[in-house]
Formats: structure tokens, sequence, C-alpha cells
């Protein structure tokens, strides 16, 4: 049997990868079995296989992707595995991040809900955090989503407002020695953003739309670039929803991190902050230390069975 070689996933199609080399090369992979829980950013071990046979990705992408040349034999422990869920299954979005970048438009408008879920995501994940407003050359627009953004600056997270079409000098500083993650609705530029960054991603975007004859760039399976030796982005397709059936109650009430300091202190310690008496965070609201936007998003979340 040919010997055990180190690599990184790439990218993810159904069951069928790519993965790089330590040398730079890249391989086309199968999982053995059933395995299916590979995910973009995985460190996986492969093995070449001596009969390349299968063809790997979807028949419109024949001839973009090689034939499979490799198994993949084994995970590496994780240092991160962002992912959503809902009552019947789990979507794993990328393995090994350890930045979140949650981009969100002044266009189209964007969903609050999304982005509070994706940050109880990523801290229950303990990812570094930034929100990208983008699209900031739409001046009007970009005036309404600053404001909607105000609460998410006032509680400590970082938000950087960017046009991708004009200049992304900006983001590069916050990117150095973090393996992050693009994530937001479809239509938001996770993928414009890319490709300025790296103009060798527009190459593969351009081939991959073309080859699918179809005049969107609507991005379909999660990939990752490598941006120097120590940083790393992986362009996710958009999200619509982002269940987090896989959290408690505890847990998503920790990741309203503006929360922390009341917890505890409701009448009830099972209190759902909703309408019993002597709720903290109610009362904290009221008294214009908690956006009751936020609290009205944690209660719709939790409500939603998560
Ligand atoms: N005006 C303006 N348009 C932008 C900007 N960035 C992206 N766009 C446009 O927004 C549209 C969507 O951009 P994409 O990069 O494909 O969005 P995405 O987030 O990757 O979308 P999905 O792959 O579907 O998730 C494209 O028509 C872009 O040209 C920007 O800074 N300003
Ligand atoms: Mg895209
Ligand atoms: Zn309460």
């Amino acid at each position: 049997m040919s010997e055990l070689l180190s690599a990184q996933v790439i990218a993810a199609f159904g069951r069928q990868y790519l993965v790089r080399l330590t040398d730079g090369s890249e391989m086309a992979c199968l999982t053995r079995g059933k395995r299916s829980e590979v995910a973009c950013g995985d460190n996986v071990e492969v093995r070449r296989t001596d009969h390349p046979s299968v063809r790997i990705g979807t028949p419109s992408l024949n001839g973009l992707l090689p034939t499979a040349q490799g198994v993949i034999e084994n995970i590496a422990p994780r240092r991160s595995l962002l992912h959503r869920s809902d009552a019947y299954r789990e979507k794993i979005i990328a393995a090994n991040v350890t930045q979140i970048i949650v981009v969100v438009a002044a266009e189209p408008s964007f969903n609050d809900e999304l982005l509070a879920r994706c940050l109880v995501a990523a801290f229950d994940q303990k990812l570094e955090v930034l929100i990208v407003l983008n699209k900031c050359d739409l001046l009007e627009a970009a005036s309404a989503a600053r404001k909607q953004l105000a609460p998410y600056s006032a509680i400590g997270y970082r938000v950087l407002e960017l046009s991708a079409i004009q200049d992304v000098s900006l983001l590069r500083p916050f990117l150095t020695g973090h393996s992050s993650v693009l994530v937001g609705q479809s239509g938001m530029g996770k993928s414009t953003l890319i490709n300025a960054l790296l103009p060798d991603a527009q190459a593969i975007t351009r081939e991959i739309s073309s080859a699918l004859d179809s005049g969107k760039h609507t991005t379909t399976h999660a990939r990752l670039y490598a941006l120097d030796n120590s940083s790393s982005l992986i362009d996710c397709p958009g999200v619509q929803a982002f269940g987090l059936h896989h959290l408690s109650f505890g847990r998503i009430e920790q990741g309203f991190v503006e929360f922390g300091q009341y917890l505890g202190q409701c009448r009830f310690h099972d209190c759902h902050h909703l309408h019993e008496p002597g709720c903290a965070l109610r009362s904290a609201v009221e008294a214009g230390k908690i956006d009751a936007r936020r609290l009205d998003l944690f209660q719709r979340i939790t409500a939603a069975s998560h």
C-alpha cells in the first residue's frame, strides 16, 4: 500500500473532496465507505490509489476537477468546527477556522437574526469575530445598515466598513495569522471580497461559473484559499438560516455576550426572560443597558427551539 500523506481539504463536493498536499499539489479524493463528515479546512491523511477511476464532481464540472486519485484515511482532531443544525440534520460549514467574518451589506438589506445566530455559533467555538459591512459605496443604504449594526459595535464587536469593489486593503490586517471563514446571506459580496484579495481566486470562480453555464456567480461549495503561510480564507455558499439546534438554552444565553453580567440574577433560576416577574434581562432593557432588539432576537432564537 502507498504511504500516508498529510493534506488539507480545500473543497468539499458532497462526499468528494479536493485536498492540497504539503508540497502544494492538489489531489481529488474520496472517503472510505459512508464517511462524509469531512469538512473544508480539515487536516487529513490521504493515500494515493493505484487505479484512479472514479470521476469527481458534478457532470457539468467534469474536466474541471481531476479524476479521484486518493482516499482520505484519517481526519486530525479539529481546533474548531463551525456547523448549523435543525431538528433533523447538521450541516458542517468549516473545520479548524480561528475567525468568522460575518459579511453583511448595505444592499440587499440583511437579516439581523442571522447575524445574531452566527455570533452565538462563533462564541460556542471560541472564534474571533469580525463583522464586515460591505457595499459602503452605496451611501444611503450604508447609513441604514450602519444604524442596524450600532448595537453590535456598542457591545464590543469589531465592525469594519468597506466596499469590496473599491478597496479591500482595510481588511488585510484582520486576516493575518488567521484561518477565516466568510459567512453571510447570498449576495452580500463574500466572493467579491475574496476575488479582490486574491486575484487567483477570480480565475477559479469564473471557470466554475462558465462550466455550469449560468450567468450567476452564486457560490455552490465551500472553498479554502491560502492567503500566505499563516493565513487562509474560506468562501462559503450564502446561508438563509443558521439553526442552532445543537446548542443548549444556556449556551445561547452565553452567546449573547452582553447578557453575561445579568445571568443568574433573575428571580427564577430557570427564567426564560419572557414574561417572568423579576427578570434581570428585561430590567436591563428597561434601564437602557441592553438593546431591546437583542433581547427580542434572543427570545426568537430560543423559541424556535434554537
Ligand atoms: N455596489 C457594490 N456591489 C458589490 C460590492 N461587493 C459585491 N457587490 C455585488 O454584489 C453581488 C453579489 O456578490 P457576490 O460576491 O457574488 O456575493 P456572495 O456573498 O458571494 O453571494 P453567494 O455566493 O450567493 O453567497 C455581485 O453582483 C457583486 O458585484 C460592493 O462593494 N459594492
Ligand atoms: Mg459567493
Ligand atoms: Zn430572566
